[in-house]
């Protein structure tokens, strides 16, 4: 019986900040892993996930696999879409892209899902996922054929997330993409952290020790950094 989502829950309980890596799949190569996983061990990282908005290997499971070998770090699934679940993973985002008005996001991946995660032990984890626009255009926006939120309307943003809390979802990842030019503004972090009872990931665009810990501060609960890691695998040495 996998317990992550209580693990993070008590983490948020004694106000202990979570850092997860994220390895987007195409952009890791296999023979490259092993120098990673070391950097993963070395750094304060608590969890891993995996996953990208558009992901085209076929390596997930090896990838997976590989790290579970050296590294024992909870691994979840931060899937674009049903393709990309490995049963090798600990557990699942189960994603709502709830600032999107796309039926295929909102409904339509999720029961496409139930037959592969049903073959799988994996804990899934309803979250509710909230796109905040981020300077350009980022790929799940591209993908996802839907339109961020406006980062000047706290207002709304509050809204749209008390609304994925009341809908059941048990986190909520407030995202500005992948390679975001402008990181979630810490007003909105500290705003929607306010509403929330149930724990706050933020991710997209994060790109120092500093801009980690300001999100903490701001009230994120668990931060994820995905492109600085992988453009810099000693990221957090420095
Ligand atoms: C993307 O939030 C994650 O979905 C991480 O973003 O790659 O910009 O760190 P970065």
């Amino acid at each position: 019986m996998k317990n992550i989502y209580q693990e993070i829950l008590n983490s948020k309980n004694r106000n202990e900040k979570l850092l997860a890596i994220l390895i987007d799949p195409d952009k890791v190569q296999l023979e490259q892993l092993d120098n990673l996983i070391v950097k993963i061990n070395q750094s304060p990282a608590t969890h891993i996930f995996v996953g990208g908005s558009f992901v085209e290997t076929n390596q997930i499971d090896l990838i997976i696999q590989e790290i579970k070998l050296n590294c024992n770090l909870p691994i979840l699934l931060f899937p674009g879409n049903p393709s990309q679940i490995s049963a090798y993973a600990d557990g699942v985002l189960f994603l709502n892209l709830i600032s999107g008005r796309n039926p295929d996001y909102l409904i339509e991946h999720q029961v496409s899902a139930v037959p592969i995660l049903e073959k799988t032990a994996l804990e899934v984890i309803s979250t509710g996922y909230v796109l905040i626009a981020s300077g350009k255009e980022t790929a799940v926006e591209r993908i996802s054929q839907t339109k961020p939120l406006n980062r000047n309307d706290i207002d709304y943003v509050c809204q749209t997330i008390k609304a994925g809390e009341y809908m059941g979802n048990k986190l909520i990842y407030l995202e500005a993409g992948s390679g975001a030019e402008k990181a979630i503004p810490l007003d909105m972090i500290k705003e929607v952290s306010k509403k929330l009872t149930i724990p706050l990931i933020v991710g997209g665009g994060i790109r120092s020790k500093i801009g980690i810990e300001n999100a903490f501060k701001a009230g994120a609960d668990l931060v994820v950094i995905g492109t600085a890691f992988e453009n810099n695998a000693n990221f957090f040495e420095e």
